[in-house]
């Protein structure tokens, strides 16, 4: 056989350029999930990458690399007008990339695979036969493609193809190294997916639908899909084929070259991530040296590791910026990722408790414009919702239809509803609405966007209301989901009205307009029947006293006024705090339902008992992740992304909290935490805080001040407020909090006072 004969230096020289690619960093043990093997499953252990609408599950195979892709607009369905739950439609999968090597990597040694939180890049590494084989994968926002870069340190060692496969019926072609899926959904969705192949050294061919490559350096393989989905329903939801836009972001993708796209994504997602940093201590260094399913079986047996639980909440951030960001649609029931053309639910909107568990960390954890595809999502979806709210015979009044608009419990992206009516889901998610304004007082917003959908889904209730005969108000016909009887009076709607029209009060408020609406809607919540204690201390789920103590139904319904509502708290309302702490206690955590126990730890940090919120935190993480940490909604069953967002979410509670008008500094510290720091977390009012504590004692805090408003700090020792090196005088506030003005762009020093020289 005639040997190939390079020169040592040409060699070396190549050798070089193909070694550019990173070698993934050293572990760190609160940014790096790593495994010693390639993926086998989907759902547990391949690692997904994603930029808010393009994603993908990276396995990591040798000889062969499967790339399983989602955009978040694929969706069968229509307007659904009959309301069926199985004619609303689904999410699908795309397809799949497979990357065929061939030869050499059967006698694989150091493998590693990766996904590397800090820089959204996931990669694999291994050596076989004296080659160091590097992939790195990602998915960029600024450049909308997905990039996968194969390189080695020697030249010449690729050989293999590439394959597109399409999940639907498209016809997919291949030339030029590209690779095109092109196709329509039953419903008349045009899609297209195009896979550029640009090779280093060697050549490549288009042959039998696939891209082939000989003897190349290395690979840059460059992934778009889209489909004809518009977000607007008077264009009943299409807009222009994706065919040029496709090409045209390839195209430009192809002619940067790969380290640009890399600075180019890695800037852009750290603009995001960096914001946050925290610490809760360290592991120790063998265990933390492990890979993350050894890390987690380990923690799982007892183990402590606090950069685990570090890991977990990043990762919830991580997978937000990751499937929720400008111009995408909202997480859905897995985020963004999804394997099947059937997948449980549809990988549907929620409305129950799962969409809006997804979004509870968006703005506490300094994600504010991840929030904004839910925003989007209502103001794009209100004008077809109302329109089925008005057609209900449901809500008919005399025989007239009810005004405003609520939802169903599920819902797909043309407008249409499924499932059974859930008419508090208006409140829910005017909630969100409410706290985007909340957190970042952008009033333009809020009169614009937020302030008329509030305002509608009032005229909702306003109609809708019913008086018992002592003259209270209460919603007929509820049902506590998914739980109990249909009647009337049920704790989770009653508490949601209050929850929006305390919301749209404060809206008129802010805005300052609309004062006599703003008086009717808070007599109407001053008359609202409210929340009740049982015959066993408990806080009724039903205006009927009949909560059963061995109880362990996984949704706590009746516990939104402690979260994510604010209608019950320790210091405005103890006796029914202490009943909601009841209830919870006996509801216990059976079933390890994921997004039960998330729910469970922001609702403790609430209840201001760090011990239990750390307790279902732990539970959390040990029990329902997956070893790619992907959340289960029932343990080693059925993925869920709601329990990773509320995990994320249920941390900042344990942390700070904002929601009764100061900010609270380490409301809900646990003993497993008792030294950290954490860095970023922004609080309602305009606020971002840091937070420094030892030994179970706040160090020091700092405030920024985004809007130049009064801020009132609740800290558990008494402080001083320090700003530009003078002490602020500063004014008493409720239950021992200090008061203070701060300009905007302000920087405030919070301090424990000093103990008087000679006191104990
Ligand atoms: C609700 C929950 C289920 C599941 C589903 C998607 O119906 O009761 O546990 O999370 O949503």
């Amino acid at each position: 056989m005639k040997k190939r004969v390079i020169s040592t230096a040409v060699c070396l020289l190549l050798a070089a350029i193909a070694a550019k690619a990173a070698e993934p960093p050293a572990s760190s043990a609160s940014s790096v999930l790593w495994y010693r093997a390639p993926a086998k499953k989907w759902m547990t252990e391949a690692l997904p990458i994603g930029n808010g609408s393009l994603g993908a599950m990276i396995f990591g195979g040798l000889d062969t690399e499967r790339i399983q892709f989602n955009e978040d607009s694929l969706w069968t369905g229509d307007e659904n007008p009959s309301g069926n739950y199985k004619t609303m439609g689904a999410y699908q999968t795309f397809g799949d990339v497979t990357i065929e090597l061939s030869g050499g990597q059967s006698d694989c040694r150091d493998y590693r695979r990766q996904l590397d939180i800090h820089e959204a890049v996931a990669g694999v590494a291994y050596t076989a036969g004296g080659v160091r084989y590097r992939r790195e994968y990602f998915s960029s926002y600024p450049d909308q493609v997905m990039v996968f870069r194969l390189t080695a340190d020697k030249p010449g060692h690729y050989t293999g193809s590439v394959r597109l496969t399409d999940a639907h019926e498209a016809t997919i072609a291949a030339g030029e190294g590209r690779l095109t899926a092109s196709g329509a959904l039953k419903n008349g969705l045009a899609y297209e997916a195009q896979v550029l192949v640009v090779n280093e050294g060697g050549s490549v061919q288009a042959a039998d639908g696939a891209i082939g490559f000989r003897n190349a350096d290395g690979l840059t393989i460059i992934l778009a899909a889209g489909t004809n989905y518009a977000n607007r329903h008077e264009q009943k939801w299409r807009g222009p084929h994706p065919h040029e836009r496709l090409t045209r972001q390839v195209n430009a993708a192809a002619a940067k070259p790969y380290e640009t796209l890399r600075a180019r994504h890695v800037k852009d997602y750290q603009h995001l991530f960096n914001r946050v940093a925290l610490d809760v201590g360290r592991t120790e260094e063998q265990v933390a040296a492990l890979p993350a399913d050894e890390r987690l079986a380990a923690y799982r047996r007892g183990g402590k590791a606090p950069e685990l639980e570090n890991l977990f909440f990043q990762f919830g951030r991580y997978l937000l910026i990751s499937c929720s960001r400008p111009g995408s649609l909202p997480a859905n029931l897995q985020g963004l990722w999804n394997d099947k053309n059937n997948p449980p639910w549809h990988s549907d909107y929620h409305a129950d408790i799962n969409v809006e568990m997804n979004y509870w960390p968006a703005e506490p954890s300094n994600l504010s414009e991840c929030h904004e595809p839910l925003l989007d999502f209502l103001r794009d979806q209100y004008e077809p919702w109302k329109k089925a709210t008005a057609a209900a015979k449901e809500f008919r009044l005399d025989s007239k239809p009810v005004g405003g608009w609520t939802v169903r419990y599920s819902q797909n992206i043309y407008g249409g509803l499924g499932w059974r009516w859930y008419p508090p889901g208006n409140a829910w998610y005017c909630q969100h609405l409410w706290e985007h304004y909340a957190f970042t007082l952008d009033k333009d917003y809020l009169k614009n966007v937020a302030y008329p959908i509030l305002k509608e889904a009032c005229a909702f209730w306003e109609q809708r209301l019913t008086a018992l005969p002592d003259g209270r108000l209460v919603a007929p016909k509820g049902w506590s989901p998914e739980h109990g009887p249909t009647e009337d009076g049920v704790s989770h709607e009653q508490q949601l009205i209050w929850d929006l029209f305390t919301n749209t009060i404060e809206a008129a408020d802010a805005l300052g307009i609309d004062r006599e609406h703003r008086d009717k809607i808070a007599d109407m919540r001053d008359r609202l029947l409210g929340p009740r204690i049982g015959k066993w201390g408990q806080l009724q789920e039903w205006m009927v006293d009949r909560d059963d103590p061995n109880d362990h139904h996984r949704h706590v319904s009746h516990m939104f006024a402690v979260f994510s509502g604010r209608q019950i708290s320790p210091a405005a309302t103890p006796e029914l705090s202490a009943a909601a702490a009841k209830s919870l206690s006996a509801r216990g955590s059976e079933g390890d339902v994921g997004w039960s126990n998330a729910w469970k730890v922001a609702l403790w940090a609430r209840l201001l008992d760090g011990e239990q919120a750390y307790g279902y935190y732990a539970r959390l993480v040990g029990r329902n992740a997956f070893p790619n940490f992907f959340n289960a909604c029932w343990p080693g069953r059925v993925f869920q992304i709601d329990g990773n967002f509320g995990g994320t979410a249920g941390v900042c509670e344990m942390l700070l909290q904002s929601h009764l008008g100061l900010v609270h500094l380490l409301p809900a510290l646990p003993k497993a935490w008792s030294t950290g720091s954490v860095k970023g977390l922004r609080a309602r009012g305009g606020f971002e805080v840091d937070i420094v504590w030892k030994e179970g004692k706040l160090t020091q805090a700092v405030v920024r001040s985004l809007a130049g408003c009064p801020c009132t700090v609740l800290a558990p020792t008494p402080v001083t407020v320090h700003a530009d090196g003078e002490t602020l005088k500063t004014q008493p506030g409720p239950n021992g909090s200090v008061r203070f003005a701060t300009r905007s762009g302000g920087t405030y020093v919070i301090r424990p006072k000093e103990e008087p020289r000679g006191s104990r």
